[in-house]
């Protein structure tokens, strides 16, 4: 069993909706519980020209393989009517693996610890809210990363 944390993130179709309706079915994969959910945050893209993302974090205990699970959320993007068209194109839904319990893997498919996570204050700061202080697997500090990565341009979405 791995805690494992992955990054939510829409901005198309309802983007709020979209991660509600992505943290119910991450609560139904099998070998796999939900732990706990961020806040929701909204940022621009980083990517010009497209429409706001709204993101957020959870955290699951799963015993799947770390390939098993990022096939399992690549069935929940396309449910979800995901399409793959231009790299960091706007998206339905996107699902990624930020961190796998204590493992550091390097596939061609699956990168862990997610290779952007550092740069990204909508990854970062939902993150915190999980689980402050901590190490990430290849031994860097998660205040660390906070400190270099300001918050800035994010906005925090009241629950509702
Ligand atoms: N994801 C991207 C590209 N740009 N911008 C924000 N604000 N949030 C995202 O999740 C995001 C993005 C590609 O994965
Ligand atoms: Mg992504
Ligand atoms: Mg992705």
């Amino acid at each position: 069993m791995q805690r494992v944390y992955i990054g939510l993130g829409s901005n198309l179709a309802r983007p709020t909706e979209q991660l509600r309706d992505a943290l119910r079915s991450l609560a139904t994969l099998p070998d796999t519980r939900l732990i706990a959910v961020s806040s929701f945050y909204a940022s621009d893209s980083l990517l010009p020209g497209q429409p706001r993302y709204v993101n957020a974090v959870a955290a699951v205990d799963s015993s799947l393989e770390p390939l098993e699970l990022l096939d399992a959320l690549h069935g929940i993007e396309n449910d979800q009517g995901r399409e793959r068209n231009e790299r960091w194109g706007p998206r339905t839904l996107d699902l990624d693996i930020l961190l796998f319990g204590a493992r550091v893997i390097d596939e061609p498919r699956l990168k862990v610890p997610h290779e952007q996570m550092h740069l990204r204050p909508f990854v970062l700061y939902p993150l915190a809210e999980l689980a402050p202080g901590m190490q990430l697997a290849d031994g860097r500090e998660l205040d660390e990363l906070l400190a270099a990565c300001p918050f800035v341009g994010l906005e925090r979405l009241s629950p509702v």
